[in-house]
């Protein structure tokens, strides 16, 4: 398959990118490299050395004989480019990965609020828009997050995007609706992928384009087979307090004996896949499309659900580490229970990969071979929701 990935030097583009050349397919990455312009904004970079795009290619050829193709392009500001390069080489599918996914970073000022916005949404309506002006039969199969749904319950598992409704009308009749899941976002990123969500509703009913959107629970590990064939390849890791997410955050604050930095009571519990997991969920994504004139396919991207609080305890008790229990710099819930239904990538063959089976591992060879470049003043989570609240500095034991 002909493959364009969008923001594929991030981190789950670029892993992404190595599994699907790996696989055969034809694989070209358009990036604008915004995420690395963005380490250098807050100072903060990633746990592990990362290669330049120009050596991560040719280390990916040197190592595999295969190429794979980059085009430096703003997909949110330079339509152009994007159409003449949808035209000039007509791929089979689209995966698009380039939007701001930070949720920190994205609540820090209004800056960063408009940038998040205006980067993600145009990135996705031009994306859209180029498909259709292209007269190309483009499938795209886009990430979205599970933070689309809230992470509540209504007594009931959250589906793979569609909730079945009953209407009752005005002349005493019901009538069956499927709908959106209702969104209830909780940040300014989350909220950019609800919005995603109805431009891709659009142009599904209007212009029969196929759409895959996948839910996607919070990433862990870093490595998967391909980025571990080559240093050059390896990909990023993030411990900081706006890009740093909570499991890979307590793996690398273990390894280097700094206090677990458990927001609030821990109680809020959330989705989590490891990252060859992930990889293999878009291939079969890409797959498995929806035909011309079907709604959006909207699959649940997660395998297990956790609580922070547990997560950080089974992290203590692997490596030794202390947890502490910081001021919460997000407005969510305290505590929460979380069902989700992920039926779509099991029945396609997925074979998740285990917290219980990965995390030692994960530990021992990330966290203690890079402790060393480890920024501790990085650490702490310093985005506040709400200007009025303090953020949640431990006290270092
Ligand atoms: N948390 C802590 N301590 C930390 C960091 C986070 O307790 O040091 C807590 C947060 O308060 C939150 C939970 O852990 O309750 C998850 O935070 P996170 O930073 O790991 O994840 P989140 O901000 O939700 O965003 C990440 C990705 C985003 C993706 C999303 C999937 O950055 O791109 O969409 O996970 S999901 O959470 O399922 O919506």
């Amino acid at each position: 398959m002909k493959i364009a990935i969008l923001g594929g030097d991030g981190f789950c583009g670029w892993p992404a990118c190595l599994y699907l050349s790996d696989r055969g397919h034809d694989v070209t990455i358009i990036d604008n490299l915004s995420r690395r312009a963005i380490d250098k904004e807050l100072g903060a970079e990633s746990l592990t050395l990362i290669a330049s795009i120009a050596e991560r290619l040719d280390a990916w050829y040197e190592v595999t004989g295969k190429t794979i193709g980059f085009r430096n392009i703003d997909v949110a500001q330079d339509y152009d480019a994007l159409l003449d390069f949808l035209r000039a080489e007509a791929p089979d599918a689209v995966v698009h990965f380039a939007e701001q996914r930070a949720a920190p970073y994205s609540m820090k000022n209004s800056r960063t609020k408009r940038y998040t916005v205006d980067n993600n949404i145009n990135a996705t309506h031009n994306l859209l828009a180029a498909i259709v002006e292209s007269g190309l039969d483009i499938h795209v199969v886009h990430l979205g997050t599970m933070g689309v749904y809230g992470y509540g319950t209504a007594g009931m598992k959250i589906p793979e995007g569609y909730l079945d409704v009953m209407v009752h009308t005005d002349d005493h009749g019901n009538i069956e609706q499927s709908i959106l899941y209702p969104s209830n976002p909780g940040s300014v990123y989350h909220m950019t992928k609800v919005l995603d969500q109805h431009l891709f509703a659009y142009y599904a009913k209007n212009d029969e384009l196929r759409v895959t959107d996948l839910h996607q629970g919070i990433i862990w590990g870093t490595w998967t087979e391909q980025t571990a064939r080559d240093e050059r390849l390896i990909n990023r890791f993030d411990y900081d307090g706006d890009y740093g997410t909570v499991l890979n955050r307590f793996l690398i604050q273990a390894g280097i004996g700094y206090p677990l930095t458990v927001h609030g009571t821990g109680g809020q519990t959330r989705a989590f896949i490891h990252i060859r997991d992930m990889v293999r969920c878009i291939e079969l994504a890409l797959e498995n499309p929806p035909a011309r004139g079907e709604r959006v396919k909207i699959i649940n991207q997660m395998t297990e659900t956790h609580r922070v609080r547990d997560l950080a305890e089974l992290v203590a008790q692997i490596s030794g580490a202390t947890v502490a229990y910081v001021p919460n710099p997000r407005k969510e819930s305290a505590e929460n229970e979380l069902f989700v239904s992920n039926d779509t990538f099991l029945s396609l063959g997925l074979k998740p990969t285990t917290l219980a089976e990965g995390l030692l591992h994960e530990v021992e060879e990330v966290a203690q071979r890079y402790a060393d470049r480890v920024d501790r003043d990085k650490i702490p989570a310093q985005s506040l929701w709400t200007k009025n609240q303090r953020a949640g500095v431990p006290e270092l034991s």
